[in-house]
């Protein structure tokens, strides 16, 4: 076939090339979103915050190998800090830390570091919550790109004293090998999200454990200087995990407009599902979306979040063969009357085949090339959790972060936590759990 097919919709066509109305709805939903505020003035400085003085900045990285929705998670661990800062009278801002070389998100060759947290998240959206700057405002707004002090994060080396756990943080020598090098100026250089020119004035190890805010006495009273820079920031727990500031910082991660845009269209295009029949109209203004629990219809489809990759190759008991998947989804159709059912998934060429096999009415978000170069991994990975947070029913893959940023999704816009909070099981497994409910709190 001399064309690309862009989404592979088998329901709605095979092999015809009905592709460039796509195409340019893609372009536009680019163009469409400007920056347009929908948050009134009480809700957001708008002011440049480089005027204010003793102005701090807290910048954070994360483990190398953590995934694009565990790090979604550090952020609000990170954004609970500074609430904390800030509550104790520090003028401190967040630096959002630029994407980049994430371990599954090897999309050919197209460039994915340094991506700009305004590519998938609202920028208005997360300032309604905790003063944020993208990495680029920051090095503008500083003066260049230099970070005064890292702390590397590390457990201690000893463990739990006495088989206890307590909460407690001191300065101690660099366990693991430093990934900092200092250069011929005395600088330290490293990762810096792909950003060659950032250079650390100084950088030690600090053994930390606990949550998050037993880092605010030590960033006011220890390391004074402007802007610090936490690397391993995943070491530091939630301060209250699924509380109402998690939920706040939770509702405030609003996906980026073009990429809402971009799964609202394919929702109504393949799945006739519409906001306004389905019940799930999305407020622009986060602060002021609370939807009934249970108000939520959702389209019809099934949603499914199918992980496979470093899933099935550990083996797993609690994740399915692809048959068993198959199994399940179409007892879940036919139990909630379902004629279609919309499949994200991360599985490879091979797996797709047999599951498209299985499964021929499978609708799938399947960008072209061109269209992969404009959204990049990230931008799929959401416009799948969009697509999967507005079906009628959905079920998961247990434990995986990518599936419970979903149920979060939903939890926001409403839905019945019986439609939500459900995974797969495993083939042989025997008590197979479902996930736990975090209700919102506002
Ligand atoms: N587009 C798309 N990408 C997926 C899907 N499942 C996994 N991925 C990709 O695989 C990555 C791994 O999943 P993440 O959840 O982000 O990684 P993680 O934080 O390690 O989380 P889990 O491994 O799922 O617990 C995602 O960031 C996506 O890039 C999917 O259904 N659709
Ligand atoms: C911070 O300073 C206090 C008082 O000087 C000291 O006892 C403590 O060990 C320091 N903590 C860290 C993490 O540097
Ligand atoms: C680097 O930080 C450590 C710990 O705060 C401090 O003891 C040391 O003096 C600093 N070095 C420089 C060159 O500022
Ligand atoms: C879409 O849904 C509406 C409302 O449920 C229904 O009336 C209509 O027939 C559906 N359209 C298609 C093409 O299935």
């Amino acid at each position: 076939m001399a064309c690309t097919v862009f989404y592979i919709v088998a329901i709605y066509f095979s092999s015809t090339c009905s592709f460039s109305v796509f195409f340019l709805s893609i372009f536009a939903a680019f163009a469409a979103v400007k920056s347009e505020n929908v948050f009134s003035a009480g809700h957001t400085s708008t002011a440049p915050i480089a005027a204010a003085r003793d102005l701090r900045y807290l910048l954070y990285d994360v483990n190398p190998p953590e995934g694009f929705n565990l790090r979604r998670d550090v952020y609000i661990r990170m954004a609970s800090l500074v609430k904390t800062l800030r509550k104790e009278g520090g003028d401190w801002v967040l630096v959002l830390p630029p994407w980049g070389r994430l371990y599954h998100w090897q999309s050919s060759d197209i460039d994915q570091t340094r991506i700009p947290w305004g590519e998938f998240f609202s920028i208005t959206s997360l300032q309604a919550n905790v003063p944020v700057v993208e990495y680029e405002e920051f090095i503008a707004e500083n003066g260049g790109p230099f970070i005064d002090q890292v702390l590397v994060l590390q457990n201690y080396a000893e463990g739990w004293t006495n088989g206890k756990w307590e909460e407690k943080i001191d300065e101690r020598p660099c366990f693991d090998k430093l990934m900092y090098s200092k250069d011929k100026q005395g600088y330290y250089r490293g990762w810096f999200w792909g950003y060659e020119e950032t250079r650390a004035r100084n950088v030690t190890c600090v053994s930390a454990q606990g949550h998050a805010s037993i880092m605010a006495p030590v960033l006011q009273r220890n390391y004074t200087v402007t802007s610090v820079m936490l690397d391993r920031a995943e070491t530091l727990l939630h301060d209250v995990y699924a509380g109402k500031d998690y939920w706040d910082t939770r509702r405030s991660m609003v996906f980026a407009k073009h990429l809402r845009l971009i799964g609202d269209e394919f929702r109504a295009k393949y799945l006739n599902s519409t906001d306004d029949r389905d019940l799930t109209v999305y407020r622009e203004d986060w602060t002021r979306m609370k939807a009934k629990p249970g108000s939520a219809k959702g389209g019809p489809y099934l949603g499914v979040h199918l992980r496979r990759k470093d899933f099935i190759w550990g083996h797993r008991e609690d994740v399915p063969s692809l048959k068993g998947a198959v199994k399940t989804i179409l007892n879940l159709m036919k139990k909630h009357m379902l004629e279609k059912v919309f499949i994200a998934t991360d599985a490879d060429g091979e797996e797709l085949k047999e599951l498209k096999a299985m499964l021929p009415r499978m609708v799938r978000f399947e960008p072209s090339r061109e269209d992969l170069e404009l959204l990049k991994d990230g931008g799929v990975a959401i416009i799948d959790q969009w697509i999967c947070s507005h079906a009628r029913f959905f079920i998961g893959t247990s434990v995986s972060t990518f599936s419970f940023r979903i149920h979060e999704e939903r939890e926001i816009l409403g839905f019945d936590p019986k439609t939500t909070y459900n995974r797969f099981c495993g083939d042989a497994e025997k008590e197979c759990e479902q996930p736990t409910h975090w209700k919102i709190v506002y």
